[in-house]
């Protein structure tokens, strides 16, 4: 397969870089942080989003590869940050199916974290929903480990598949990622119905509140009128450079 020989080029050289899209704190308009997302530069494809290629390098078992990379750079972005902002933002990174099962996993974030002299609280991992169900003790322990280094825990794409309400209880969660169709449909009643009782919910189980996707001004309104405490979307930001962004945060 041509992509698959590609990725194993790109993954020799300098291809993949990190964008970063900013997230933002409704209460003061601040970016206290920012998520991780992969991009390829793709020599005759030009830049490429993990839409294009993440699915090839699952089959090709190179995700163990990618994902430690992804790993590395963001905790070596966070140092770097550290050293060069007042407030350095948190990092969010996005965890994937077979990091979740890989037994040293936390082992080696706290290593890296170390390395780096890195405070694990300005590091935020990203679960998907979607990986919650499938073997729920041992991703309870896993989240659980992760918090008990002082590591933050994310549930990404909250509401888009088969989601369970008793997961707000049953696995420890710092911040919960409303799914962005729920934004993209927030002008219809009952999608605004639906995330106004998760936006009151989930302060009371001390979750904090974070939807996807904003991308008008009416949107943004909507979810500062319901309470919710961040958001992430094209109105603040598209996903973009370390260099870009740093420039931004320094001039404040
Ligand atoms: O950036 P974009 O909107 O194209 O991302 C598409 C999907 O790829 C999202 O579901 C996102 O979580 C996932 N993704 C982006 N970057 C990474 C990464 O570094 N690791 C993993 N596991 N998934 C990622
Ligand atoms: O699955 P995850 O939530 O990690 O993926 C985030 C994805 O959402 C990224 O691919 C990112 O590019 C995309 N994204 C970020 N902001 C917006 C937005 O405002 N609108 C849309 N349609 N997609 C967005
Ligand atoms: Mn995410
Ligand atoms: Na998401």
């Amino acid at each position: 397969l041509a992509v698959e020989r590609d990725l194993r080029r790109a993954l020799e050289g300098e291809e993949f870089e990190l964008y970063w899209q900013p997230i933002v704190r409704t209460r003061d308009g601040a970016v206290t942080g920012v998520e991780a997302l992969l991009r390829w530069h793709h020599p005759e494809r030009g830049l490429l989003a993990p839409g294009a290629f993440l699915h090839v390098a699952e089959e090709a078992g190179l995700m163990p590869v990618l994902c430690a990379r992804v790993l590395q750079e963001a905790i070596g972005r966070c140092a770097t940050w550290s050293r060069q902002l007042p407030s350095p933002p948190r990092v969010f990174v996005n965890l994937d199916r077979h990091q979740v099962r890989n037994p040293g996993l936390v082992r080696g974030i706290g290593e890296l974290l170390d390395r780096h002299g890195v405070d694990p609280a300005l590091l935020t991992l990203e679960i998907s929903e979607r990986l919650l169900g499938e073997d729920v003790p041992h991703v309870r322990s896993l989240l659980q480990r992760i918090r008990g280094h002082g590591i933050g825990v994310a549930l990404d794409d909250f509401g888009a598949g088969n989601t369970a309400l008793s997961w707000l209880q049953e696995f420890p969660i710092d911040l919960l990622k409303l799914d962005l169709a729920f934004t993209a449909a927030l002008g219809q009643p009952a999608t605004r119905a639906i995330v106004e009782a998760v936006l009151a919910l989930a302060p009371r189980l001390g979750i904090a509140t974070l939807a996807e996707g904003v991308e008008t001004r009416e949107q943004l309104a909507t979810l500062v009128e319901l309470g919710c405490d961040y958001t992430q979307g094209f109105l603040h930001a598209r996903p973009r450079s370390a260099e870009q962004l740093t420039a931004e945060l320094l001039r404040g």
